[in-house]
């Protein structure tokens, strides 16, 4: 796409009576034709953590065919459809940069890295829709601690697998590849973010980042970069994907905040996937009590 691309094309969903008649077409259509996909894999030794307990799931059909994966396509449902063969073995990931260990893990060391919990968690698109998913991962922090970052260390730079061929749709989706994102220190070591590998006690689908993806629950959801091939550890605040494709409109930091718009859309409610009615919208998405002091003294208006 030569010209800056339409963005508000994939959000078309978000007016009210048409998100409502295309849901019920939707939910119709799920019931008609149940996941033909191929039986996902269980994931053992899962331990239950008391995360997000009181939460009603968001159904596990949703989570994995209404995806925003622009690699494979800017419609919702076209990851589910086109990642189906994406090669997600071998895996490895890159960890380096202002760390005395910089090492490369293959996938069966990063899963044994720290134990597998679940965590179920609030999880927020800008777009103005949000989901309840229980995750299957283990804290960020564990794996940045295995390679003794630096003092110099400030920020967390991460970046997706790239391949054209295996991702074709990519072409026509308007964002700039490889998908990267970028954390601040302190919010990378933060107990609350975490890769997962895992979701509704299965490995994780293709579409939904596969077989590593961050999760960063009180962000806007395009924080959490899926399909992880490099972890960074960097002096400067890295570029982040959305920021470079519209900076007025994406900021670094990107809390969720009911009190900052962003420019074509109000933030201050949102519609859980499943539900008819709009909730309001929470600052950090309800998990300000965890994660509150971590932009103590900072203008949340201007670092959005
Ligand atoms: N590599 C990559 N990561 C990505 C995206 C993407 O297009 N490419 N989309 C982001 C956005 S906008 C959202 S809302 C979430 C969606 O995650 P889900 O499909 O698992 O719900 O992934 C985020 N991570
Ligand atoms: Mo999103």
């Amino acid at each position: 796409m030569a010209q800056r691309p339409d963005f508000s094309l994939p959000y078309s969903m978000v007016t009210p009576r048409s998100v409502y008649l295309n849901r019920r077409r939707w939910l119709a259509s799920l019931l008609a034709a149940p996941a033909a996909a191929a039986a996902a894999q269980r994931l053992d030794n899962v331990r239950k953590t008391g995360y997000g307990k009181s939460e009603a799931l968001t159904p596990y059909e949703a989570v994995t065919t209404y995806n925003n994966f622009y690699e494979f396509g800017a419609s919702k449902e076209d990851p589910a459809r086109n990642a189906r063969n994406f090669r997600t073995r071998p895996w490895t990931v890159r960890v380096d940069g202002e760390a005395l260990k910089p090492r490369t893990f293959d996938l069966d060391e990063v899963l044994k890295l720290a134990p597998l919990e679940e965590r179920i968690y609030r999880f927020r698109c800008v777009e103005g829709w949000s989901m309840v998913i229980p995750w299957i991962g283990f804290p960020l922090a564990e794996i940045l601690k295995q390679v003794e970052p630096k003092s110099t260390a400030r920020f967390v730079a991460f970046e997706t697998f790239f391949d054209q061929r295996q991702m074709p749709q990519s072409a026509w989706s308007g964002i700039p590849f490889p998908y990267v994102e970028g954390l601040r220190m302190d919010e990378a070591m933060h107990p609350l973010a975490i890769l997962s590998v895992g979701l509704y006690g299965e490995v994780l689908p293709n579409q939904n980042g596969a077989p590593l993806r961050l999760v960063v629950p009180w962000k806007y959801g395009f924080k959490s970069i899926k399909s992880i091939v490099r972890i960074r550890l960097v002096k400067n605040q890295p570029p982040t994907t959305w920021n470079l494709a519209n900076p007025r409109e994406y900021g670094f930091y990107s809390n969720v905040n009911p009190d900052v718009d962003h420019p074509r859309w109000s933030q201050k409610k949102e519609r859980r996937i499943g539900e008819f009615f709009k909730r309001d919208t929470l600052l950090f998405n309800g998990y300000g009590n965890e994660v509150a002091a971590l932009y103590a003294g900072m203008d949340l208006r201007r670092d959005y």
